[in-house]
């Protein structure tokens, strides 16, 4: 079973390194991964990224194009990105037989995750056709107070909320600072409430001690793990914490379509003996982008269709270094001659 990881977390959090040491710590177990990276603005990555947002989309471009700052041109990239979701997702099934793991680098905008429409589309998009799990990257020293704690917990949660997909909350730079303030005030308010009495009459305490008090179910049901990406501590009980999530959201989802089946074959009985057409994933993830292309703010067509045919996704530098012990050239040539000619002629057929 090849499951999808989807990085998140804020700026600086430590999801880029965890990245490269995911990668790292899967092929010394002779794993094979496929990294991309949906970070537009990134300057260096630690790895080298299989398929690069960077080369698709130029931010720069886009920032001019759509005069916005910084992050309005993120999440514009990201925006513009997912309506060519479809092409990364045959890209990393055609990979499926190589590849053990993908794993996707995000931008610190959760808001990409928590309000835009381009992070479920991704999210949905990959969850389609792979067991999915969100990784919640958090940087543990900054989250030592106990109201930035609860930020980043409301965040994971929203995230979580928002995507419909198991998540692993992951405390990070567990070298730096113990990370086992978190799992007690996960585990036990009383102790969180003690930390935010020495904020009494701060203005945002009460409101704080509530919504810690309205977390608690999140904080039952989470998955949390410590970790360091630097020296790699912890790293073997990620890994599980990860392959748990993804049997899980594989068992449910299998459940999910078998129900679905029978459903429909009940229904279908009823009405007529015709069978049922198949809808494929890329229809569905197709379907689901046309429908929501309106919803994505800021996101121009025009400027999407003067750049999408010179650069499809992952078709100018996917990068065919990752470790696969039989992987052949050639037939990685073929494989990615194959996906380019499909791409031209949809765009064509449109
Ligand atoms: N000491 C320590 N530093 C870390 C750890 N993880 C990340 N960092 C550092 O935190 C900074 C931001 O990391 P990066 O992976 O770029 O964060 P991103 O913005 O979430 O992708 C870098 O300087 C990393 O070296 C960790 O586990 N321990
Ligand atoms: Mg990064």
């Amino acid at each position: 079973m090849t499951i999808a990881c989807l990085v998140l977390g804020m700026a600086g959090s430590g999801k880029t390194t965890l990245v490269q040491r995911l990668a790292s710590h899967l092929s010394s177990k002779d794993e094979c991964t496929y990294l991309v990276n949906l970070d537009p603005a990134v300057t260096q990555v630690p790895y080298e990224p299989n398929v690069d947002i960077r080369d698709t989309l130029n931010y720069k471009d886009v920032q001019v194009e759509f005069q916005l700052g910084p992050n309005g041109a993120i999440l514009t990239a990201l925006n513009l990105f997912a309506t060519r979701i479809d092409q990364l997702v045959e890209l990393l099934e055609s990979r499926e037989e190589q590849v053990d793991t993908f794993v996707v680098d995000t931008p610190g905008q959760v808001e990409v995750f928590t309000w835009s429409s381009s992070g479920s589309i991704i999210a949905e998009s990959i969850a389609s056709s792979f067991p999915t799990v969100l990784l919640y990257v958090v940087d543990t020293p900054r989250a030592t107070k106990p109201l930035t704690f609860v930020s980043n917990m409301i965040y994971a949660c929203s995230i979580m909320y928002r995507m419909q997909l198991p998540l692993v909350v992951v405390w990070n730079k567990k070298d730096l600072v113990s990370t086992e303030f978190a799992q007690r005030w996960l585990s036990d308010f009383d102790t969180f409430d003690e930390a935010m009495q020495q904020l009494e009459g701060d203005y945002s305490s009460n409101l704080a001690r509530s919504m810690a008090l309205a977390m608690e179910e999140f904080y039952r049901v989470v998955s949390c793990c410590s970790i360091s990406a630097v020296t790699g501590e912890g790293m073997d009980e990620l890994w599980s914490g990860i392959q748990t999530a993804a049997n899980e959201f594989a068992t449910f989802r299998k459940h999910k379509k078998q129900s679905a089946t029978s459903e429909e074959t009940t229904t279908t009985n009823d009405k007529t003996d015709s069978p049922v057409p198949e809808t494929t994933s890329r229809q569905r993830i197709w379907n689901k982008v046309q429908g929501s292309t309106e919803d994505i703010d800021h996101t121009s067509m025009e400027f999407y269709n003067q750049t999408r045919n010179s650069n499809s996704v992952g078709s100018r530098t996917e990068n065919s270094s990752f470790s696969c012990p039989d992987k052949e050239k050639e037939e990685y040539e073929a494989l990615l001659q194959q996906f380019q000619t499909k791409c031209s002629s949809n765009f064509a057929s449109e």
